[in-house]
């Protein structure tokens, strides 16, 4: 078998290894969400995933659990989400374990493009006479880690801008009264959208209108193992004094962020680890960030009600001729609820 042909039992037990890491996808953060199984003669003698940054990575957890369950993992096929690791970090490198393991066979979804490790892993597997597949369910695999793949790769985050709105695509009255529009529902998928995020952006108008939280508290989230979103506020002309009225400024880290936003981006990256930045803001802000281009992933939560002409519209962009509209591919639909989620890729400008 050449080095990137997969069987459909290729694909079977990395799917199951794509579950795993799907496990930890609220709790590794900064780390990747990573997922392993261990094969031996067609069954799965041991699976496990990375659950916290600081603790064992996937494979390790993997072969303690085909271990402990009286297996002998020499001559397996071990099945990762992502390159096992070269490096020692907060832990020592998987590509060690698996070759002192026995395996015969590492079958890889994708590399990682960490400079500590990228392509290491595999040659560390390799020299040691491991056969090493990498690519089956590269896209799925790619798609758990988005965030992590491309600020590993680019130094920017992976973005996602959130906006809740009317049938009419209107997000508040013109008060400003907006709790609210979508259902619970909606609002607890949020939550999740938000355990999986680094980093919330959003503006000094939404802090100032409607002192939100932004924080996890789900409690079906495993709160405890949770780490916070970090926040930011971008308060470009210094509308925000007094801080100590507003919630998100109870926790001493919130950013207030008065430069520009490629720049935000960047450092969020380089100094806060943050890969996954979900955008919950009003229009204006929601707005800039599109027609900059900076947005990966566009989600609307649209619920089944009308608000009429004077409340406030989703979008602030103001142009004159139809070419100069913001184009999306519609990626995915659900129903959350009475409301329908909408998942949109920015189409290039
Ligand atoms: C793996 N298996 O399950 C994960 C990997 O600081 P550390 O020691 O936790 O290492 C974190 C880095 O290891 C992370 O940035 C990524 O490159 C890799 N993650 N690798 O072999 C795993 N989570
Ligand atoms: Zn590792």
């Amino acid at each position: 078998m050449d080095k990137n042909s997969f069987s459909s039992d290729d694909e079977k037990f990395m799917r199951l290894a794509l579950e795993q890491a799907q496990l930890g996808s609220f709790t590794t953060r900064p780390n990747p969400a990573v997922g392993c199984v261990i094969v031996k003669n067609g069954l799965i003698i041991g699976k496990g995933f990375h659950p916290k940054a600081g603790l064992p990575h996937a494979e390790v957890y993997a072969l303690q659990d085909a271990k402990n369950h009286g297996f002998d993992v020499a001559g397996a096929s071990a099945y990762v989400t992502l390159e096992p690791c070269s490096h020692y970090g907060r832990t020592p490198p998987c590509a060690k374990a698996l070759v002192e393991s026995g395996v015969k066979q590492v079958v890889v979804a994708t590399l990682d493009p960490n400079p500590q490790v990228s392509g290491r892993g595999v040659a560390m597997l390799q020299e040691a006479g491991i056969e090493v597949r990498v690519g089956v369910c590269e896209q799925e695999a790619k798609a758990i880690n988005a965030g992590f793949l491309k600020a590993m790769a680019t130094g920017l985050p992976s973005v996602r801008v959130k906006i809740a709105a009317s049938l009419d695509g209107r997000t508040a009255m013109a008060d400003g009264e907006s709790k609210w529009i979508t259902g619970s529902a909606a609002r607890q998928d949020v939550q999740k959208l938000r355990a999986k995020s680094g980093a919330i952006i959003t503006g000094s108008g939404t802090i100032i209108a409607d002192n939100p939280a932004l924080n996890v508290r789900l409690p079906s989230l495993d709160l405890d193992n949770i780490t916070q979103p970090k926040i930011v506020v971008v308060d470009r002309s210094a509308r925000l004094q007094h801080t100590d009225n507003y919630q998100v400024f109870k926790k001493t880290d919130t950013l207030i962020w008065r430069e520009n936003l490629p720049e935000l981006l960047k450092t969020l990256v380089s100094e806060y680890q943050c890969y996954d930045v979900l955008v919950e803001a009003g229009s204006t802000l929601s707005t800039t960030f599109l027609q900059l281009g900076l947005v990966d992933e566009l989600i609307v939560y649209q619920a089944p009600c009308l608000l009429g002409d004077s409340a406030r519209a989703m979008f602030a962009g103001k142009f004159d001729k139809l070419n100069q509209k913001l184009n999306f591919t519609l990626m995915k639909t659900e129903q959350i609820g009475e409301d329908l989620k909408m998942t949109f890729a920015p189409k290039p400008q």
